[in-house]
C-alpha cells in the first residue's frame, strides 16, 4: 500500500523497524557468539530533568506494555502518571522501569521503548506544571498543529494525563473518550465578513452544547470587540478569547484587566476571559492574576522538552555490571505514601520506613509484563489523570530548599 505520510505503523514498530541499526548489529553479533540468551537486567532511568524541574510525570507506559506483549521479557514499571525524579532522597539515580530477560530477545526494543516515554513524559510534565501554575482554571491543549499529525493522539493524551481539561483534536478526544474542545479561528470571522456576523453564525449553526467563546482580536481593539460580542450574544456568550498577536500584545495582563472591567461594568460578569498565543509557564501565572480563566496552550505544550531517559544493563547473569555513571544491580524504588519521598534500595533489601517523615513506603516498580504477557490492568486516561492530580497536591513547582534532595 502506498505510504502517504512519514510515520511508522503499529506493525513496523512491533517488528522493531523503528530501532537504531546498532541494536540490530548487536543482536546479529551476540547470536553469532551464542550470547543472545544471556539473562540481563536493565534499568530505565531519567537524566537530569529539563530546566531543573524537580519532578516529572511518567507517560507512555500503556504503549510500552503493547510494545512488549509477545516479547520474551519481564517489564516492571512505575504506573503511568507516576511522579518520578532524577534521583532519590539521597541522590541515588531512580529507575522508572526495569526490563529482565535474555538480552537478544529484547535488545532491539530499547529505542522504541525510550521513544514512547521520552516525548510523552515531557508533554505530561509540562502539562502538570501548567496545572500547578493555574490552579483550577481551564487548560486546553491547542498544540497539535505544531507537530506531525500522526502524533496528535499522543500529544493530546499526554496533555490530558498531565492535568489538562480538554484537547482540540478529534483523534485525541476519541481515545480519551471526551468531546474535543475548541473555539473559533480568525478565518471564520474573515470569511463571514465581520465579527458580529461570525459570532451569530456560530451561535446559530453550532450545537447549543458547545460553549460560545467569541474570538475578539481580529480587526479591532479587544475591549471594543468584547463589548460587541457580549451585546450580540448576551447570556449565551460563555467567554471571549484573546489570541492577540505579538505585535499588539503590549501589556497583555493589563489588556485582560481592561476587557474584564468593561464587560463587568456593563453587566456581562458571566463572560469569562480565555487566552491563547505564546502561552508558557512563565506568563500564565500573571495572566491568571489578571483575570484569565481559560488557557489554550499550543507550542509550549506540544513542543515540551523530552525527558532524557536511558536504558542500561545493570546485571548480567546475576553479576553487577553497570557502566560509569550508572549504579549496578536490581533495585526497587520505595515511595513514602505521605510525602512522596523516594528511596532507591537494592532489590533484596527489606521495605524501609520513609527516611523523611517515617511514613509507610510502597514499592513503585510493579509487574507490567511477565514472559511477554500483560499482567497489569491498564488504567483509563481519566483514572491516570486523577492519579496525577492527586500527586500534584503534594508537589512544589520548584525545588524546595532544605534537607530533601527534592
Ligand atoms: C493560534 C491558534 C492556536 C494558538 C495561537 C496557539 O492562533 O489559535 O491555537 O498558539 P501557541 O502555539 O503560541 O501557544 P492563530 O495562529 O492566529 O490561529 P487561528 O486564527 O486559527 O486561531
Amino acid at each position: 500500500m502506498k505510504r502517504l505520510f512519514h510515520y511508522a505503523s503499529d506493525e513496523e514498530i512491533k517488528r522493531g523497524e523503528t530501532t537504531d541499526i546498532y541494536f540490530v548489529r548487536t543482536k546479529q553479533i551476540i547470536e553469532a557468539k551464542g550470547l543472545d540468551k544471556t539473562p540481563v537486567i536493565a534499568d530505565v532511568t531519567p537524566g537530569k530533568l529539563p530546566h531543573g524541574w524537580p519532578w516529572g510525570i511518567l507517560c507512555g507506559i500503556e504503549e510500552v506494555a503493547h510494545l512488549f506483549e509477545g516479547i520474551n521479557a519481564d517489564v516492571y514499571s512505575m504506573p503511568e502518571g507516576s511522579v518520578f525524579h532524577h534521583e532519590d532522597f539521597r541522590g541515588v539515580r531512580e529507575p522508572v522501569m526495569r526490563v529482565e530477560g535474555p538480552y537478544g530477545d529484547f535488545c532491539i526494543y530499547e529505542t522504541p521503548l525510550l521513544g514512547l516515554i521520552c516525548q510523552a513524559s515531557g508533554v505530561a510534565t509540562r502539562a502538570a506544571r501548567m496545572r500547578k501554575t493555574v490552579g483550577d482554571k481551564t487548560l486546553i491543549s491547542f498544540g497539535i498543529r505544531r507537530m506531525h499529525p500522526a502524533l496528535s493522539p499522543m500529544i493530546d493524551r499526554a496533555s490530558y494525563i498531565g492535568g489538562f481539561d480538554g484537547v482540540s483534536s478529534l483523534s485525541g478526544a476519541k481515545i480519551l473518550g471526551i468531546e474535543p474542545s475548541g473555539t473559533m479561528p480568525h478565518a471564520l470571522i474573515i470569511v463571514l465578513g465581520d465579527q458580529v456576523k461570525a459570532w451569530k453564525a456560530f451561535d446559530e449553526v453550532i450545537s447549543p452544547k458547545i460553549p460560545r467563546i467569541a474570538l475578539i482580536d481580529t480587526y479591532s481593539d479587544e475591549k471594543m470587540e468584547a463589548i460587541m460580542a457580549a451585546e450580540a450574544l448576551k447570556e449565551r456568550l460563555y467567554a471571549v478569547r484573546l489570541d492577540t498577536p505579538a505585535s499588539r500584545k503590549g501589556d497583555f495582563p493589563e489588556l485582560i484587566r481592561e476587557v474584564k472591567w468593561e464587560l463587568d461594568v456593563r453587566g456581562f460578569n458571566h463572560v469569562k476571559i480565555f487566552v491563547s498565543g505564546g502561552l508558557n509557564e512563565e506568563n500564565m501565572k500573571e495572566l491568571c492574576e489578571a483575570g484569565a480563566e481559560g488557557f489554550g496552550v499550543g507550542t509550549a505544550l506540544s513542543n515540551a522538552p523530552t525527558i532524557d531517559f536511558a536504558m542500561d544493563i545493570v546485571e548480567i547473569d546475576g553479576k553487577l555490571c553497570a557502566k560509569r555513571g550508572k549504579m549496578g544491580g536490581k533495585k526497587q524504588v520505595w515511595r513514602c505514601q505521605k510525602c512522596l519521598a523516594d528511596l532507591v534500595l537494592p532489590f533484596d533489601k527489606a521495605q524501609p520506613k520513609c527516611p523523611v517523615c517515617g511514613g509507610k513506603t510502597e514499592p513503585m516498580l510493579k509487574p507490567l509484563i511477565k514472559n511477554g504477557k500483560m499482567v497489569a490492568k491498564l488504567p483509563k486516561p481519566k483514572e491516570i489523570r486523577q492519579y496525577v492530580l492527586k500527586q500534584l497536591e503534594k508537589l512544589q513547582l520548584e525545588e524546595k530548599l532544605g534537607c530533601s534532595k527534592r
